[in-house]
């Protein structure tokens, strides 16, 4: 059986070369050049080249156990061993060689269908390559844009929930500006047997992926991959070029980043700056986005799914930090908190109707806290079970103030908190975003209130203290 198989791949190759005799010629002429892959966020650079190549480009398919989120495994199946899979970069005109191999410790056979091929089945009918074997097939890249390309090999849901997508940019004949830094962020979702968070080596739920009920959604393949340490670095004064794909395999994105507007999208990663002035762009299951924004002041710009529940609840939440000199004429910081007082003018047109009952705060501090943490850590300090840890009776918090160095809750405030912490006995797993806009007098009030209220007890902080902590942050 196998060999009449072989036999007819022989055959067909055949009759194909008769047929690519005249187009070879051609080819033959065309420089050959290696295409350079990156993992994300990374992108191979520019093309500056003004005439077509032979450009070839050599991908590995491996299945792999990696983190998902900290403390959770998944088995992955990658283009190139990470999620999303390598960056492909070629330029309109260009003749692609490719070359798929699946790494001989696979368990399942793989494709490839890269939606920048005219052809059928965008190449996965020619690609079709068994654990340690290689496939070749060659494409002209006649459509300039940004394509996802996917595994397509049944179940095609499947292979694409555990990790098979990634992004092949088609650069314009016509050229491609230089901007000062270009990433690589995809987004997807993925769907395990376990809830989020839990624990352990977690399997694909096809329940879950059918109800399009995703466990995680993530940047980058894990929570975590775009955030604290792994945060895009970029410097004021830049102009930054984010090419952004959406593996899905189910979710659509809502692609944002907070305290940023994209100057230009490329609507659907399609060739030309069809759009400016966007602050939202959508992004559909296995279609991209290209956006380019300059940036004028510096902090760290969150980059979320504004479908929000997914950014703070299911991972999809990423950071820009950019360092560089403020520009108060641009963004102020905050000038203002004082008491309002409604005018009586203002107050005789309100309906009795539509009186809101205003809260009165005991003091500054709680004012603060109000205005500040609340919104997650809940107006009584109680926290939400999973997401936000409480900071009434935490031991953590308790750990801090009891400590000698209490400038920790300090730094917690001012440049947020990441990664695994345990408070009262239960994990979190999750990013508080710094807090700015606070004078040092506020941090006195706000740090007393929340380290003497809901039965927390510690000695107050004074603005000495706080002087000197932050110096030292
Ligand atoms: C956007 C949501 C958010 C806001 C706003 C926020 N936090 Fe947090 N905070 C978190 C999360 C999430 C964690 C846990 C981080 C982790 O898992 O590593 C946390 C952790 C903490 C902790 C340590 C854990 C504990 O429970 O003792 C302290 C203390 C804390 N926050 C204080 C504050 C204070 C004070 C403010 C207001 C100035 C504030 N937070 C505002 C989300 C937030
Ligand atoms: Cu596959």
């Amino acid at each position: 059986m196998l060999r009449l198989y072989y036999l007819c791949i022989l055959l067909a190759t055949v009759v194909l070369s008769v047929d690519l005799i005249s187009c070879s010629k051609k080819i033959q002429n065309l420089p050959v050049e290696k295409a350079i892959l990156t993992g994300a966020p990374f992108v191979p650079p520019l093309i500056e080249r003004k005439s077509p190549a032979k450009v070839v480009v050599e991908l590995e398919v491996r299945e792999v156990v990696k983190r998902l989120a900290d403390g959770v495994d998944y088995t992955f199946w990658t283009f190139g061993g990470n999620v999303p899979g390598k960056f492909i970069r070629v330029r309109e005109g260009d003749f692609v060689e490719f070359h798929l191999a699946n790494h001989s410790s696979s368990k399942l056979p793989h494709n490839i269908d890269l939606h920048a091929v005219t052809g059928p089945g965008g190449g996965a009918t020619s690609s079709f390559t068994a654990p340690g074997h290689k496939s070749q097939f060659s494409f002209l890249a006649m459509n300039p844009g940004l394509y996802v390309y996917h595994c397509a090999t049944a179940p095609v849901g499947m292979h694409v929930a555990n990790g098979m997508y990634g992004l092949i940019l088609v650069q314009p004949k016509e050229g491609f500006e230089k901007v000062d830094r270009e990433y690589y962020v995809m987004q997807s979702d993925f769907y395990t047997e376990g809830a989020y968070g839990e624990k352990g080596l977690q399997p694909f739920s096809m329940n879950k992926a059918i109800a399009e009920d995703a466990t995680y959604v993530v940047f980058n393949g894990a929570v975590g991959a775009l955030t604290g340490e792994n945060a895009l670095p970029a410097k004021v004064g830049e102009k930054i070029r984010l090419f952004v794909g959406n593996g899905g395999p189910n979710l659509i994105s809502s692609f944002h980043v907070i305290g940023e507007i994209f100057d230009a999208v490329y609507t659907e990663g399609g060739m030309g700056k069809n759009q400016h002035n966007v602050q939202t762009t959508l992004i559909p299951a296995g279609g991209s986005s290209i956006v380019e924004f300059k940036l004028d002041v510096p902090g760290t710009f969150i980059i979320v799914d504004h479908s929000i529940f997914r950014a703070f609840s299911k991972g999809a939440l990423g950071m820009l930090k950019v360092e560089g000199p403020e520009n108060k004429l641009i963004y102020s910081g905050k000038e203002v908190d004082e008491i309002y007082i409604e005018s009586a003018a203002s107050s005789a047109g309100t309906k009795t109707s539509q009186i809101i009952t205003t809260k009165t705060y005991e003091n500054k501090g709680e004012q603060l806290f109000s205005q500040n943490c609340a919104m997650c850590h809940q107006d009584k300090g109680q926290g939400v079970a999973g997401v936000f840890p409480p900071l009434a009776g935490s031991d953590y918090l308790r750990k801090i103030t009891a400590s000698n160095d209490r400038s920790q809750l300090l730094k917690i405030v001012l440049k947020g908190l990441s990664g695994k912490i345990i408070v009262n006995g239960k994990e979190y797993n999750n990013v508080m975003t710094p807090v700015a806009g606070l004078t040092d007098e506020d941090l006195v009030e706000l740090l007393n209130y929340v380290t003497n209220s809901w039965g927390n007890r510690a000695s107050k902080f004074t603005a000495d203290e706080i002087k000197k902590a932050k110096a030292r942050l």
